[in-house]
């Protein structure tokens, strides 16, 4: 069975960027591979969290994981910082990559822009997510497009030390949507849908409210030719649109055009809300009934206790042989 490794970082409600983008691919692996999913809360304090919050997100994160359909039998769920082999790898991989490599990082960049100085671990980001992967022996990497690039970094990495060392990780696949691989922000089409951005309005949290959505949606950009069209050099934000719609109903980009010949983007902006809201609702329904359990806790312990047993086996073979411990 093929092995499957993602997460997401606790730092605020998910939103349908990472919903479309990676989470609906994670339900969809667990039917067939071996799947690991992961918060990723080590690598929410790469900017500076409010620990009482980054707790709070990192149980909402894991409620949502279950209230999207993850089924804890079928996959294991756990905190990141609870497995300490995440960072032992970490580093072990830091002293095989090139600071060369990391500047050329897409992400640290925009992140790190107009700053005099950034946290080192902004830098070294994408290696702790390369541990995360390779300690899984990990062949299928769902995330989002904009992940492509780190993950082409982790394959680098495991290539580099298989050369070096002998056969020690498995090289991962990117895994992508073919609609919702990248959803843009709903207030400028030209920059990813993302949970930091300062306009709320300019993202769709799953965890949004039924009037928040709506007004988020008719707020949206769109321009000034009133065709519903999908043409993302020409019309961006419609475009946006058109590919939330086709990724939440089913419907092929070509079916919503011809839905929508003659119809104002007001009609079909309403159509949006009611469709977004009708695949949300009963996620949030099954986020209230799970939050508050003990049923929570114990999956996540038990997750804990699975991902450290695969990882201590992955970390041992490494310090075998890069010759560490006794
Ligand atoms: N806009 C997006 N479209 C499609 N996929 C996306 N992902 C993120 N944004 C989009 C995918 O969601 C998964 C989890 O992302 P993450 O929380 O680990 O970090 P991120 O990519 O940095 O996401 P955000 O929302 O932009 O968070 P902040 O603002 O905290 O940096 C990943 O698979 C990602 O590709």
């Amino acid at each position: 069975m093929k092995r499957v490794f993602s997460g997401v970082q606790p730092t605020g409600n998910i939103h349908i960027g990472n919903y479309l983008g990676a989470l609906k691919q994670f339900v969809e692996l667990q039917e067939e591979m071996d799947c690991v999913y992961c918060i990723v809360d080590l690598h929410s304090i790469t900017v500076p969290q409010d620990p009482k919050e980054l707790r709070k997100n990192s149980l909402d994160v894991a409620a949502l994981y279950l209230a999207i359909g993850l089924d804890a039998k079928k996959s294991i769920i756990f905190l990141q910082s609870c497995v300490p082999a995440h960072a032992e790898l970490a580093w072990i991989l830091m002293c095989n990559t090139y600071t060369g490599e990391l500047s050329r990082m897409t992400q640290f960049k925009d992140k790190s822009r107009e700053k005099e100085s950034a946290p080192a671990g902004l830098f070294t980001y994408p290696v702790l997510m390369a541990a995360d992967i390779l300690l899984y022996d990990t062949d299928v990497v769902p995330v989002g497009n904009d992940q492509k690039q780190h993950l082409e970094l982790t394959r680098d990495i495991a290539i580099r030390i298989n050369n070096k060392y002998g056969k020690t990780f498995v090289v991962p696949e990117y895994r992508g949507m073919k609609v919702g691989a990248r959803v843009m922000a709903l207030d400028d089409p030209n920059a990813k849908m993302s949970k930091s951005a300062e306009n709320i309005h300019s993202r769709i949290s799953l965890l949004d409210t039924p009037e928040k959505i709506k007004k988020s949606i008719m707020k949206s950009t769109t321009d000034s030719d009133g065709i519903i069209g999908f043409d993302i050099d020409q019309k961006p934000g419609v475009s946006n649109l058109i590919s939330i719609y086709s990724a939440f109903s089913g419907s092929s980009i070509k079916d919503i055009e011809n839905k929508y010949v003659g119809s104002g983007y007001g009609t079909f902006k309403n159509d949006l809300v009611e469709i977004i809201n009708s695949a949300i609702g009963p996620i949030q329904q099954r986020f209230n009934d799970i939050r508050h359990s003990q049923e929570l806790l114990t999956i996540l312990k038990d997750g804990q206790e699975r991902a450290a047993f695969r990882a201590e086996v992955t970390l041992s073979r490494v310090k075998e042989r890069f010759g560490l411990g006794l």
